[in-house]
């Protein structure tokens, strides 16, 4: 279905003069191509600089509405810079590694390279005609073996320090494209991102980085980046790094030898606990139940069988039916020796903490759902009733050990009944020496108690895990790692690298659980380069979330075969000034590449530790007012709004929609209109008779103020993204300047050629042909977006008279035309100018003459 729109027949046609957009494309693509104006190369250049970053795109078919819209608005930041003399980087490339590529060569039994670059070809004609202003000689794909062998270089560097580990754990499996996916990838209703498939547990092998050892870092940055990033932004990444404060305490366990940890964020509640729970999937688990009957184990087993079938989505759920099982073991709770029944219960988590929680029914809902369930003691202790403020027990040292009982009125909520735990704050109670302290102070002395006593210590957790960066998949980068028979990990030798992809030849790619690269027997058995026995290659690839993590660097010397990137370029261009691309973004990507980026400074590779300093999101294209997509079938296609528009009118169209970080329903903007607008800023230039050398000071004095009030004011708009004010202005400095053509002093006026100088310029932010075409009618070289920015003439910027009204007896008599000076602070002055109003009075007296600066003279008068 096309969407109902008002077609333009092809090319616009305004008067005698005939805009077409299509003709004007073709005349300058060759040209820029020759040209080149947007490589950035000299060495020399002074210029201070900026570099502008478009997040770069996987090559998955042709260009799309998405697209259309991020490279307008990246562009127009990329081209405003140069136009403020600035030396600009603003590169691009393809993500052109990952699953869509291999799915498609799978499903035509073709080699994932061929789709892949034939998409690239696609996409970079497009591109080409879509005008961005890129650096096409810094254009990389992840996918060639002079990229991703950095990969594997930034991988050994990230073994090296200990940062990139293996271990067998639960990991989620996509049964459908048959390969693992980090927490990123698995959206909150428990299902993949990628194929849609329910995801599921899976215990296997894989390789992490340990991006959990720069947590903090990973949060307390943030801070950094405050005003320049999009505040969901900033609040999503501190969510997924979730940070919590609170301890861990030690419980002995009977029967076992060693203590059992668990970490709580409220150990003022410790003698509110009335049971423990681990996370049937957790080794501790399986170790209790070991050693308890088999009646247990029989049951356990059982349990963890049903769980397994659950997402941990489900698991989270807390208006799921609690379940669980008694495990017949006991903990010690360390500050009142009471015993505690141990029970493996579903809602506690194998990979937080430490896999199993003091149950607190009274003040966690939890764990009241579950005490209510299978009938365990519910005990009270902290009064959420009391007051907070008034009189708080002084705190002594001596307080923990001795016994002060603070009378409580009224008595507190009783959960059993209300069947809602007590999560507030208050005052403690049946709490021993913690009794009567607030839960602030209550978890403070607690912690000093346990610390004294070895028992416990205040603790740190994460949401945040481990980054995991195996796929048992073809199209990615080889992981460059042997293994010997002995089981020893050897990384490949940096001088051996790149690890290449074999070919597809003979391999199946068909997705099994296991890597297709462990069929390519003469790939995967090599000698071990340390004694030369046999030994084979690993077969997994990488994350594509790893190409991705640090492109950014390589865009500054992509064909150096020497180094990832050049520390001493790094020094000049990074990080980026300005990133441009979707929220869809906001968690996975910059969370990896600022990872990165903290670990190259600690390697010193780079000085800076946030990659992007400042970010832009632009909003989705959406289509009568939901998200376009195939199966709807309400695309709008990329190339049909550029036949039959044009490049400049799409991408005026995205700039004049609204805030960048909008949604733009495409059926409620008008390609027609901005076609139409463009015909008419043309055809403007079109009309200018005077020469380049006509001086500037001469000209209609009203539109040589519209266009110096838009030379000043364009530069902030930009700067603060708001495009959508800019081209309304500039619609209006054409108006402005068409009237002066039609009915004023007409084409030959110098205000009209600054005026229409003026408009090419700001145009070739948003619309470069028609920019570049206007600019070379005005008696220009190109380019236009090389030319730099006019500054507005001060003098022109002050208002050049304030109309005042002169009152007589409350009725308006006469308008005045007052320099702004004298409207503002000369009273006397302003009376004065009244003066001839007040002579035409006549035969009247005059009461009183009261001026209200600036644009009122009252006069009051009475009959002789
Ligand atoms: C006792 C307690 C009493 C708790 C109370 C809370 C309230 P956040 O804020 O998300 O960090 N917990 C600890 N490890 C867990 C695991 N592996 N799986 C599921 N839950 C776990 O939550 C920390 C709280 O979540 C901890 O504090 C613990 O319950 C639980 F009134 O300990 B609390």
């Amino acid at each position: 279905m096309a969407h109902e729109h008002d077609r333009t027949p092809y090319g616009v046609e305004i008067d005698e003069d005939f805009y077409d957009f299509a003709a004007i494309q073709a005349k300058w693509q060759p040209i820029w191509d020759e040209l080149e104006p947007f490589r950035t190369s000299d060495p020399d250049d002074t210029r201070p600089r900026k570099y502008v970053l478009d997040m770069f795109p996987y090559p998955s078919g042709d260009l799309h509405m998405g697209h259309a819209e991020v490279y307008a608005l990246g562009d127009i930041v990329a081209r405003y810079w140069r136009q403020q003399g600035f030396n600009v980087l603003h590169p691009i490339g393809w993500d052109s590694f990952g699953l869509p590529a291999e799915n498609a060569a799978i499903k035509r039994g073709i080699d994932p390279r061929g789709w892949t670059y034939d998409n690239i070809a696609q996409q970079k004609k497009s591109m080409k005609l879509y005008a961005a202003s890129f650096d096409w000689s810094r254009e990389l794909h992840t996918s060639d073996p002079e990229y991703y062998k950095w990969n594997q270089w930034l991988f050994l560097q990230l073994y090296k320090k200990g940062l990139a580990y293996r271990k067998d754990s639960w990991v989620n499996w996509d049964p459908i494209d048959q390969t693992v996916l980090a927490n990123e990838q698995v959206l909150p209703d428990g299902t993949s991102d990628r194929s849609g498939a329910i995801v599921i547990k899976k215990k296997l092998t894989q390789w992490y980085f340990k991006i959990t050892d720069y947590a903090d870092r990973l949060l307390d940055d943030l801070n950094q980046l405050e005003g320049t990033w999009p505040a969901k932004v900033l609040n999503m990444q501190r969510n997924w790094i979730g940070r919590s404060i609170g301890a861990d305490v030690d419980f002995a366990i009977e029967g076992r030898e060693a203590v059992v940890s668990v970490f709580t964020t409220r150990p003022d509640t410790l003698f509110g606990a009335t049971f423990m729970v681990v996370a049937p999937d957790s080794d501790l688990a399986a170790e209790l139940v070991a050693d308890s009957t088999p009646e247990v184990r029989e049951r356990f087993q059982d349990y963890l069988v049903q769980m397994q079938k659950s997402t941990d989505i489900e698991r989270q759920a807390t208006d799921r039916p609690k379940t669980g099982v008694f495990l017949e073991r006991y903990a010690i709770n360390p500050v009142n020796g009471e015993r505690l029944p141990i029970w493996a219960a579903d809602y506690v988590f194998a990979d937080y903490g430490h896999g199993a929680v003091m149950a607190v029914p009274a003040h966690d809902q939890r764990d009241l759902d579950f005490a209510l369930k299978f009938d365990l003691p519910v005990r009270v202790v902290v009064d959420t009733t009391a007051p907070l403020t008034g009189t708080l027990p002084v705190i002594t040292p001596g307080m923990i050990d001795g016994t002060e009982e603070l009378p409580v009125d009224p008595a507190p909520l009783d959960p059993t009944e209300t069947g809602v735990a007590l999560a507030g704050e208050g005052r403690l109670i049946n709490s021993g020496a913690l009794t009567g302290l607030s839960k602030n102070n209550a978890i403070k002395r607690i912690v000093e108690q346990l610390t004294a006593d070895g028992t416990g210590r205040s603790a740190k957790n994460y949401r945040l895990r481990d980054w995991l960066i195996s796929r048992q998949r073809y199209w990615g980068t080889p992981i460059p790692i042997i293994h010997g028979q002995d089981g020893a990990e050897i990384p490949v030798p940096e001088d051996q690298l790149p690890v290449l992809l074999p070919s597809t030849e003979g391999l199946d790619l068909k997705p099994k659980g296991t890597s297709p690269l462990g069929g390519a027997t003469d790939w995967v058995n090599v000698p071990n380069p340390i004694d030369g026995t046999p030994a084979r290659r690993d077969a997994d690839t990488m994350d594509t979330f790893v190409d991705s993590s640090w492109y950014f660097l390589r865009f500054l010397n992509p064909n150096d075969d020497t180094q990832a990137f050049d520390p001493k370029e790094a020094e000049k261009w990074a990080p980026v000034d300005q990133y441009v691309g979707g929220v869809e973004h906001a968690i996975l990507h910059l969370l990896y590449a600022r990872f990165i980026t903290k670990v190259l400074f600690d390697l010193g590779y780079v000085t800076f530790t946030e990659p992007f300093t400042a970010l832009l999101n632009q909003g989705m294209v959406i289509l009568d007012g939901t998200k376009m997509s195939k199966s709807k079938g309400n695309l709008v296609y990329f190339t049909e709004e550029i036949d039959q528009f044009g490049v400049d009118a799409v991408r005026l169209t995205m700039a004049f929609a609204g805030p960048p970080e909008d949604d733009i329903d495409w059926a409620d903007v008008s390609p027609v209109g901005s076609a139409k607008f463009l015909a008419r800023a043309w055809r403007m230039a079109k009309d200018v008779t005077s020469a380049p050398d006509v001086l500037w000071k001469t000209g209609d004095p009203a539109l040589r103020r519209v266009t110096h009030r838009f030379l000043a004011d364009a530069p902030g708009l930009v700067e603060s993204f708001k495009f959508n004010v800019v081209v309304a202005r500039l619609m209006e400095l054409v108006n402005a300047t068409r009237k002066v053509i039609d009915t004023g002093a007409g084409p030959a006026d110098a205000a009209v050629r600054e005026a229409a100088e003026a408009t090419a310029m700001a145009l070739n932010l948003f619309a470069p042909y028609t920019a570049e075409d206007m600019w070379q009618r005005l008696g220009y070289e190109p380019c236009v977006a090389l030319a730099q920015w006019r500054k507005a003439d001060p003098r022109l910027l002050v208002e050049e008279s304030v109309t005042a009204i002169v009152q007589v007896d409350n009725k308006v008599r006469d308008r005045l035309e007052v320099s702004p000076k004298i409207a503002a602070d000369d009273l006397e002055g302003l009376a004065r100018a009244s003066a001839s109003v007040i002579r035409s009075i006549g035969d009247r007296e005059i009461v009183h003459v009261i001026v209200r600066a600036p644009k009122l003279v009252s006069i009051v008068t009475k009959p002789v």
